[in-house]
This record gives C-alpha cells, structure tokens and sequence, in this order.
C-alpha cells in the first residue's frame, strides 16, 4: 500500500533536483493533490490487474486442475526513480509528463509454475475487452543477453473514479518462479556497487549459465506435469 498523504519535504527534495529553486514551492502548491491522486490512481489499476489475475487463476484452475499462479506481486515506483527514468529519458518532470512516458509507474509481477502458463494467463487477460495493449515484451522467446526471461505486458485499463472514468498505464511482467529467483538474485547483484568489474563479468556470466540451466529445468518441469496430468483422478460421485 503507498502512503497518500506522502512525506512532502522529501518530495520538495527531489524535485528541487530537477528545477530551479524558485520554482520548487509554487510546483508543490499547486500540484500536490494531483500528485497524490495520481498515486492513487496508479494503486486502483494495479490492485484492479491484481484482482484479475486471481480471478483467472480461479476459473483456469478449475479448467486445467492445476493453478496457473504461484504468486503475485505489486508496486508502485518510486519518485526517486520516476523522476531518474524522466531525466534520463530528457523528459522535464511532470505529472502529465510521468502519465505519459513512464508506463512502468504501477507494476504487477505474476508468478507462474510452468511457461505455458504465462502466455495462457496473458492471452486470457488481453481477451478481456476493456485492457488496451499498448506494448509487448517477449524475453521468453527472445532472453536479453544477461539471460533474463519473462513476458512484459504494458497495458492500459479503466478505473472508475466517483465522477468519470480514467485510463490507467500498468506493467505486467509475467515469469516462473525460477526464472523470478534468478532475475531477484542478478537485481540485487546490479546494483551491487562494491563487486569490481572483473568479478561482475565473472559473475555475469555465471548467472547467464544458471539463466539457461532454470530455462531447461522449466521445460523438464513441465513435461513432468503433462505426462502426470494425464492419469488425474476423477472426484469421487
Ligand atoms: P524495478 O525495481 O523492477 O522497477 P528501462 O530499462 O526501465 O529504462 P524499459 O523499456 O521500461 O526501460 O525496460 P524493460 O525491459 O521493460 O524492463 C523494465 C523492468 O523489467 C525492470 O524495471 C525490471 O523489473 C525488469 N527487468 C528488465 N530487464 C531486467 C534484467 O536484466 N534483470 C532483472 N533482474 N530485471 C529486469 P526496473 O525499473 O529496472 O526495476
């Protein structure tokens, strides 16, 4: 959950990073409810995506006698890191600004037990006809380099507010759960400043070796649960 009522020196600091100081107190007078309320937004569609995916983790089980999700995750950026991602974009810093270039703001992370069950679970999620997709990222079918995997959804839904309607941007990234171990181990060895560079390209290349052993082990593991779905057991009459 995100703090609403968010500390406001803190953001008077970080915005004071991106403007000249006489413009930093008019900026937080005049945008500090909209700021707030574009958290807030950001929180009704991630905690909508949430409830989705549970809701089709439910029907699908009852479908396909396994559950399709192991877990689900949600988070909403930081300002630090909103305001790192517009700057290095060379976007100046504002509401509209974050709404529409940063599509990462709310992100929801659905861990899955097999591969297959990603692209049920997004295709199934896409058909449904109020989630606009605005972009695609296949990292199953195409593994970035370091050999991280995953799908990446960026779509846009509507939250229904007192008064209208809002479209709202979310990040879903969907992943197994050994490729969700990986890419926790390798974030928290990136920004690991201390490591020197030659152990860091040690250690790269080490994870990508584990990246393709996980990748290998998910397809094993799935062969497993197809051979054992076949001798399911009917419920009792
Ligand atoms: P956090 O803490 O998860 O928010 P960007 O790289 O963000 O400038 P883009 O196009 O948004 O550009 O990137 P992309 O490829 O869609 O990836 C965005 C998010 O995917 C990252 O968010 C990570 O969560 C995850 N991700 C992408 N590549 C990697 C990777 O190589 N390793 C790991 N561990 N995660 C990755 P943030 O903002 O980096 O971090």
């Amino acid at each position: 959950m995100i703090n609403l009522s968010y500390d406001i020196d803190k953001l008077e600091y970080l915005i004071a990073q991106v403007m000249p100081e006489e413009e930093v107190r008019p900026w937080i007078r005049a945008n500090r409810k909209a700021f707030t309320d574009m958290l807030a937004y950001y929180q009704c569609a991630m905690n909508e995506v949430e409830t989705r995916f549970r809701i089709l983790s439910t029907t699908l089980s009852l479908e396909f006698d396994h559950n399709p999700i192991e877990s689900i995750q949600t988070r909403i950026k930081t300002t630090e890191s909103m305001i790192e991602k517009m700057q290095r974009r060379g976007f100046p810093f504002s509401i509209e600004g974050i709404e529409n270039n940063i599509y990462d703001v709310a992100g929801v992370r659905v861990v899955c037990s097999f591969p297959s069950d990603i692209y049920m679970l997004a295709d199934a999620f896409l058909q449904q006809d109020d989630i606009h997709l605005i972009a695609r990222k296949d990292y199953l079918e195409a593994p970035k380099r370091n050999g991280y995997r995953s799908l990446h959804l960026i779509v846009e839904l509507p939250i229904y507010l007192h008064d209208r309607k809002k479209y709202v941007k979310v990040e879903v990234q969907l992943r197994t759960i050994s490729q969700d171990w990986w890419a926790s181990l390798e974030h928290k060895i990136k920004y690991k400043k201390s490591i020197p560079a030659d152990v860091s390209a040690e250690l790269g290349e080490k994870l990508l070796h584990c990246a393709e052993i996980a990748a290998r082990l998910d397809h094993e593991m799935e062969l497993i649960s197809i051979k054992a779905a076949l001798y399911t057991e009917e419920p009792p009459l």
